[in-house]
């Protein structure tokens, strides 16, 4: 990472055939992500592996960290940067017992209260949301954009905190309007025409917003 984290990407298998899994790693990268997660729910393990083998170097040789959605230890066995973990998949100590030190260990936040409390538990970041409804994680609650400035004030100031959830090119400036400073967006991307055009456009967008000096 050449810069401070603006734009988290997703590599999700719910959107992306597994044989797709380069291509699309290379447009998020070549279109500025700066961490890139693979998210494979319900897919078998040896899939995960593979296809976390095939994208770790993409992300290693653009300079991104590449963060493996649950699974520590598997994580830690590829030699992955970071594992993220949701508000069900334990503590961060257990998480660090599995992967060991020097990874990055982030949580999902669905609140106000479990960003504070991811916080205070010491992970490397967060994310936030969902902020919208979303096709990628349905069933979860939308919690809108009213809590974002606060929690941009008393986490986001402390740790990197991700806004996620819904978030597309259509409603972005309304989500940095807020106050949000760092946001993951996965179905826009994903389904976008020309990829990575489009994670450019984004990545832009969010620099302007929030370091209006910068070059992106
Ligand atoms: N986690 P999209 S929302 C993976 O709120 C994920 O914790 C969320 O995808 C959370 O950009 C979400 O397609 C889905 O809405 C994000």
């Amino acid at each position: 990472m050449t810069h401070d984290p603006y734009l988290y990407c997703i590599l999700d298998l719910g959107y992306v055939a597994e044989a797709d899994a380069e291509r699309v790693a290379g447009a998020l990268l070549a279109g500025g992500a700066d961490l890139l997660q693979l998210r494979a729910k319900g897919h078998p393990l040896a899939l995960i592996e593979a296809v976390a083998r095939r994208v770790l170097p993409l992300c290693r040789a653009a300079g991104v960290p590449f963060i493996l959605n649950d699974y520590p230890a598997l994580a830690a066995s590829v030699g992955a940067d970071g594992v993220h973990l949701g508000q069900d998949d334990g503590t961060l100590r257990a998480a660090r017992d599995l992967t060991g030190g020097g990874m990055l260990i982030g949580r999902s936040t669905h609140s106000l209260a479990q960003a504070r409390a991811a916080l205070a538990e010491g992970f490397d970041y967060i994310g936030f949301g969902p902020l919208f409804p979303t096709p990628t994680k349905a069933g979860r609650p939308a919690i809108g954009l009213g809590d974002v400035a606060a929690m941009e004030r008393d986490v986001g100031a402390r740790l990197p905190a991700f806004c996620i959830g819904g978030i597309h090119p259509g409603n972005l400036p309304q989500v940095l309007a807020a106050g949000a400073r760092r946001i993951v967006m996965v179905s826009a991307l994903l389904q976008a025409d020309d990829l990575r055009a489009a994670t450019r456009a984004v990545a832009s967008a969010v620099a302007r917003a929030v370091a209006p000096d910068s070059q992106l």
